[in-house]
């Protein structure tokens, strides 16, 4: 197989924290102010990286964010030493400092669109960041995101980096966890299917009245038009409003594709028969709609156990494992419908469990931590080979978290501006180990 499927997971920051920042994202405003730890946090998404590598597949890493933003907070007039910006920010904004400290670039799902180089008519690898406008501690992430992909695929022979969607609204753009890509085989032209929430210059279409949209489908067809997508290969769909208003605040929390298969909820889509049709028509070869209803699992059940929010990898065998969340283990309901879906005839024929339990909190499964990117091998020999996991870099991580990280962050210790120095001073050794260069804001001044 001389085209792979690599996932490149995001590490978790040293300032991973609960501040429910996420309207929309129920687990977000359920845990806000819990205590959090990031130590855990780090080494639960490194153990889940080191898993996929042992099970043969090809795993990378993305380095988190700088936070606190401080350039930031200096943007919107808070003034003085580092240590001064931060005291300030904690006592006349609370709200808008844990913004800036957010760990939130763990969910590379939403780090950036990427679409392979078998679809694109340049035959290229493009890549766009997403601009996140929707959440503010999120829409801070996509200049840092542009530099670490650069960083990581640093080769204009083979790979197209655009900046990312105008920052507005208008073109509200959540990356990968709004878009999935149906192949044959993953050096094959494949279909790319763009899930947007809402329509940003038509008032006459459905959306969701409870809980804000995130994707449009304007940004969706701007970033397919970058990627020099044809309207044979793309298929876009609207997220069907209702499920949004239920706590899906991204389709990568209702559905997941995988080469020919397309793991969903009857749910998910508006119009779930004409999009269906579209991809059949579109597709040259059988696609396997794995379709649950609910009956089988219900919304809320998918939403409380992200049970599509699992990665669908193909092994060397050729057989699938789904990657699911340790709440899909403990929920006997959705844990017999996996045990019956892998005796199914579809290629999904095992699914394992991980404890992802502190980027859960936040409402971030196995899918979100993680952003696909399909390689053939020349490609693949120009990533930069730092950034790819195997014993020893797995060995070097875990024992950079284990010196650097706290275990225990609470709100109260946002004002602390010892953190930022840790934090600093863990991202800076970071950049060495996976020889980045300076990717980050406080690493240029
Ligand atoms: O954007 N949570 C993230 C979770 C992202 C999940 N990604 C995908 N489904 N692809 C978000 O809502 C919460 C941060 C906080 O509340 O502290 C947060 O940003």
């Amino acid at each position: 197989m001389s085209t792979i499927e690599a996932n490149f997971d995001g590490l978790v920051g040293p300032t991973h924290n609960y501040a429910g920042l996420s309207e929309g994202n129920v687990a977000s405003l359920n845990n806000a102010q819990d205590i959090s730890n990031p130590k855990q946090a780090a080494l639960q998404g490194l153990a889940k990286m080191k898993a996929l590598h042992d099970l043969g597949l090809t795993q990378g890493v993305l380095a988190p964010q700088e936070r606190p933003d401080i350039a930031t907070l200096k943007r919107i007039g808070f003034t003085g030493s580092d240590s001064q910006v931060i005291e300030k920010a904690y006592k006349q904004a609370p709200g808008i400092l844990a913004s800036c400290y957010s760990a939130s670039s763990m969910w590379t799902a939403n780090a950036a669109t990427v679409s392979p180089s078998a679809d694109s008519l340049d035959n290229k690898l493009h890549f766009t960041p997403a601009n996140l406008t929707n959440k503010f501690h999120r829409s801070i992430e996509p200049n840092v995101t542009g530099n670490v992909l650069k960083a990581v695929f640093n080769d204009d022979k083979h790979f197209v980096h655009h900046l990312h969607l105008p920052e507005n609204e208008h073109f509200g753009d959540e990356g990968a966890a709004n878009h999935t890509r149906l192949c044959h085989a993953y050096g094959e032209r494949g279909i790319e299917i763009f899930t947007y929430g809402r329509y940003a210059f038509r008032k006459d279409m459905p959306a969701p009245k409870k809980f804000p949209a995130r994707q449009t489908f304007e940004a969706s067809q701007a970033v397919a038009r970058m990627h020099q997508l044809t309207d044979n290969d793309t298929v876009f769909v609207q997220q069907n409003p209702d499920v949004i208003d239920q706590g899906v605040f991204h389709n990568d929390v209702i559905a997941v594709g995988n080469q020919n298969v397309l793991f969903y909820h009857q749910q998910a889509f508006l119009n779930e028969q004409g999009f269906i049709e579209e991809v059949k028509r579109k597709a040259s070869y059988d696609v396997h709609f794995v379709r649950v209803l609910d009956e089988q699992v219900s919304v809320q059940d998918a939403v409380d156990t992200y049970l599509f929010n699992t990665q669908i990898v193909t092994l060397s065998s050729g057989e699938m494992a789904i990657i699911a969340p340790m709440h899909c283990y403990h929920h006997a309901g959705v844990k017999a419908y996996l045990d019956e879906l892998i005796s199914q005839d579809t290629p999904i024929k095992a699914v394992k469990y991980f404890d992802v339990n502190e980027s859960m909190k936040n409402g971030g499964g196995p899918a979100c931590l993680r952003l696909r990117v399909a390689l053939n091998k020349h490609e693949l020999a120009a990533v930069n080979p730092n950034c790819l996991i195997n014993d020893e870099r797995y060995g070097k991580l875990t024992a950079w978290v284990e010196k650097h990280y706290r275990d225990r962050i609470s709100s109260q210790c946002l004002a602390d501006p010892q953190l930022l120095v840790e934090s600093r001073t863990a991202l800076d050794e970071l950049t060495q180990i996976l020889n980045i260069g300076s990717v980050y804001p406080f690493q240029k001044d």
